[in-house]
């Protein structure tokens, strides 16, 4: 493998798995992306010119989806519209992206037989309650809740067709909550983060008990790169690193980072139709294929990440004020 096509390659999970692949190989990389609000050029900008290339388009684009994925050995698809609230505001970018975009993506790796990797959610499984003593498997049926994890649901049905009916080579994996640098101030860790930095106050949706699975971007990428390289054609793999925590922990974590009263944030109108709880177990992963996370304490990954957004403010701040008046204009 000498070239792998990177889609939303710009975006939070993309970009780091871009760093990722350039410091742990020797493959040239393209990234596709149409640069949406949620990409940024910085992300990638430092990289050498040689290892990384933006070609910025969009994944629906037929004729140049057909052209760049003829002339690569891999695909690497993480593009996506990722966020729950806006797809709750607007679903149809959702359809477009997730849904037709992946089918055009499908259709060019049939006909030039190039590799395919899929990222997908956890959210595609919907939700579990709290007590329930279960975690989400390969074969958890799915049952997603919202337009995002529905879309993301469809994605990943499409590529098992292609599989099953046109062999295309193709794997997926759908991961649980990732943090760490780069990601978007609309998401939950870094809005609070930024919150903090600006001396405001976090805002915790409805009565802050939702759990999320958290794992660190890098180890997303150690198991996206993992599987692409030794991964079986046809399989599912669950990524998570046991991460379960409940929002209000989280906050309350962040909080005392911050040096801040464990009841400094506000609890503010819930999403419609929020998941309670989701919890992934990657036991597939680890035996088959070996991989481990390797940041594991995830108060240690937190406190990192705090420090690259006060590193790295003229990254997030741009984006910081249209995100927060399109939350207030919800009651967020
Ligand atoms: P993100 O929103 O930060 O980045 C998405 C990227 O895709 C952006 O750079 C955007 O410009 C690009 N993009 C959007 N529409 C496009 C189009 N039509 N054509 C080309 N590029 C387009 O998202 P993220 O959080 O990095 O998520 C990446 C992938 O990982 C998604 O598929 C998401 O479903 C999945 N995922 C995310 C998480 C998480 O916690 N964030 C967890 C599991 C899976
Ligand atoms: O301000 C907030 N306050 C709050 O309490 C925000 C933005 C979120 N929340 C809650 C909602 C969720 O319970 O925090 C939790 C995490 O929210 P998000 O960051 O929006 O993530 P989530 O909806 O769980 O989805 C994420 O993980 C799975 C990604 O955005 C998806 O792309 C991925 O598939």
């Amino acid at each position: 493998m000498r070239s792998v096509l990177v889609t939303g390659g710009a975006g939070f999970i993309g970009s780091n798995f871009v760093r990722h692949l350039v410091s742990t190989t020797d493959v040239s990389v393209t990234v596709l992306d149409k640069m949406t609000y949620a990409a940024s050029r910085e992300s990638i900008a430092d990289l050498p010119a040689d290892r990384c290339r933006l070609v910025v388009g969009d994944i629906v684009d037929s004729e140049l989806v057909d052209e760049l994925v003829g002339s690569h050995d891999a695909v690497v698809h993480f593009a996506a519209e990722s966020h729950n609230d806006n797809s709750l505001d607007d679903p149809s970018p959702f359809v477009q992206t997730n849904l037709v975009g992946t089918f055009t993506l499908l259709e060019a790796v049939r006909k030039h037989d190039v590799r395919f990797h899929h990222i997908s959610t956890d959210e595609v499984y919907g939700d579990l309650e709290l007590d329930d003593p279960t975690r989400f498997t390969e074969a958890t049926a799915y049952e997603p809740s919202s337009p995002y994890s529905s879309t993301k649901a469809g994605s990943d049905l499409l590529v098992r067709a292609w599989v099953r009916s046109f062999g295309v080579r193709a794997t997926i994996s759908n991961c649980s909550n990732n943090y760490g640098p780069y990601q978007h101030v609309e998401k939950f860790i870094p809005r609070q983060i930024t919150q903090l930095i600006d001396g405001l106050r976090p805002r915790l949706y409805g009565d802050g008990l939702n759990v999320r699975d958290w794992i660190h971007v890098e180890d997303h990428s150690s198991a996206v790169l993992t599987i692409l390289t030794t991964g079986q054609i046809g399989q599912t793999y669950l990524i998570g690193a046991d991460g379960e925590k409940n929002n209000l922990d989280v906050v309350t974590t962040l909080l005392g980072i911050f040096g801040r009263d464990a009841d400094d944030f506000d609890h503010v109108t819930d999403r419609p139709g929020h998941d309670r709880r989701y919890a992934i177990d990657s036991s597939k992963l680890r035996t088959e294929l070996g991989w481990t996370p390797q940041f594991g304490d995830f108060e240690t990954g937190l406190a990192d990440t705090v420090q690259w957004y006060r590193d790295h403010e003229s990254w997030w701040r741009p984006a910081k004020a249209a995100t927060e008046s399109k939350y207030a204009a919800q009651g967020q």
